[in-house]
């Protein structure tokens, strides 16, 4: 097997996201008179839902509140506008090791993928205020948010990514932070390393190929140092 690509998963795994997206959820909610208000704990259990429309349905699915996918659309994009200003204000950092590595790689010829739940304009917010770049001038492919029918832990947005990327699975090696995300790569045949993240650490990574506290080198088991790229 020779690799050609790294596919990122992005909240959790490029940068510790969640706790911003909770506080665009929350804002969003009472500016618009929605009496719902999602702490760490509640929100630990939304997560399992991917995707925030989705979520925002699911909690008042679990809740018997009417909401429809309408209300959800329209909620979520100001939640979107808000998530964009709390990344501008600076602050969010990318987890140990990500740069070094997406640095290597690309000095390596290795190709740059995102496999995504959230939105193409989130991704392109972080990169902008973790890199000072578009998200399109870091990475090569970004499969994101609604372009997939089906969001993680089905296996479509990896499957767009490779793609896109057009290489097989067997080329590829995916980055992920949770259990839907282990299973949505495992879903579409890539190997996948995971790096816990803080609202996902109690989650059962059964499938995963490797368990690594972060992706920085120190971390890396020997198999592993031996496929990616390295100084
Ligand atoms: C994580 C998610 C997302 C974010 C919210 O996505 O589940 O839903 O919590 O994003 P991933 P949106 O780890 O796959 O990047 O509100 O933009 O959907």
């Amino acid at each position: 097997m020779t690799l050609r690509a790294l596919i990122f998963d992005v909240d959790g795994t490029l940068a510790e996201t969640e706790e911003l997206h909770r506080r665009a959820f929350n804002d969003t909610f009472a500016a618009e008179g929605v009496a719902w208000h999602w702490d760490r704990d509640e929100y630990r259990e939304l997560l399992k839902t991917t995707g925030g429309k989705e979520r925002m349905l699911a909690f008042a699915a679990r809740e018997a509140i009417t909401f429809d996918a309408e209300a959800a659309a329209r909620l979520h994009k100001i939640k979107t506008a808000r998530y964009a200003d709390l990344v501008d204000q600076g602050g969010l950092q990318l987890r140990l090791g990500i740069a070094e590595l997406i640095d290597k790689a690309r000095a390596q010829g290795l190709k740059l993928a995102i496999a995504t739940t959230t939105s193409p304009q989130n991704v392109d917010r972080l990169c902008h205020s973790c890199w000072g770049r578009a998200a399109d001038e870091v990475f090569d492919v970004i499969a994101a948010g609604d372009q997939v029918a089906r969001k993680k832990p089905a296996p479509d947005v990896y499957q767009l990514a490779l793609q896109r990327l057009g290489l097989p699975a067997e080329d590829s090696i995916a980055f992920e932070d949770t259990a839907n995300g282990v299973r949505s790569a495992r879903a579409a045949g890539i190997r996948v390393v995971v790096t816990p993240s803080m609202y996902s650490g109690s989650e059962d990574f059964t499938g995963a190929d490797w368990i690594l506290p972060t992706l920085s080198r120190a971390n890396w088991t020997a198999d592993l140092a031996d496929l990616l790229p390295a100084a």
